[in-house]
């Protein structure tokens, strides 16, 4: 099964959205894998945005993500990558879609709510980032028939 890692952004938190933010994907039929609410360190956080390391917003990124406690959320289900990339919406929330997460609940590029992996590569690689094995249970799930073809 398809997997992918969410962060629910320090803003969000901050927000009080954690709730709201999770309840969207598991409307979306998406299973949870594994959840922690934690501070991310440093270190992590440059690992988690290395791809962004020359870009001249990566500081700023980098002390928004470690700014304050986050929640990050292992997802399973078909077309997982790509569903919670659709229900988070585009990266500026001034472009992201009514209905989104970020066009529902968002103005700012810097305040963006969450993260979500943008390859079923880097999910894989994400997840394993912040969970070790243990701290992942894939289970079935009661209605997963009703939403897993
Ligand atoms: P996404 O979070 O939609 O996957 P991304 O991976 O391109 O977007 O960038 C990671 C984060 O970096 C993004 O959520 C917000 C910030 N960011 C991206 N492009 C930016 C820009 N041009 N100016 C400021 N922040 C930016
Ligand atoms: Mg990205």
């Amino acid at each position: 099964m398809e997997r992918t890692f969410i962060i629910i952004k320090p803003d969000a938190v901050q927000r009080g959205l954690t709730g709201e933010i999770i309840k969207r994907f598991e409307q979306r039929g998406l299973r949870i894998i594994g959840m922690k609410f934690l501070r991310i360190s440093r270190p992590l956080a440059e690992k988690h945005y290395a791809v962004h390391a020359e870009r001249p917003f990566f500081a700023s990124l980098v002390n928004y993500i470690t700014s304050s406690p986050v929640v990050v959320i292992a997802l399973e289900g078909t077309n997982a990558v790509a569903a919670a990339r659709k229900t988070i919406g585009a990266t500026k929330p001034q472009e992201a879609e009514a209905g989104t997460i970020r066009g529902d609940l968002a103005l700012e590029i810097g305040r963006n709510l969450v993260h979500g992996s943008d390859s079923v590569e880097n999910g894989q690689i994400e997840v394993a980032n912040f969970f070790t094995e243990a701290e992942l249970t894939s289970w079935p799930r009661n209605n997963d028939p009703w939403i897993f073809e």
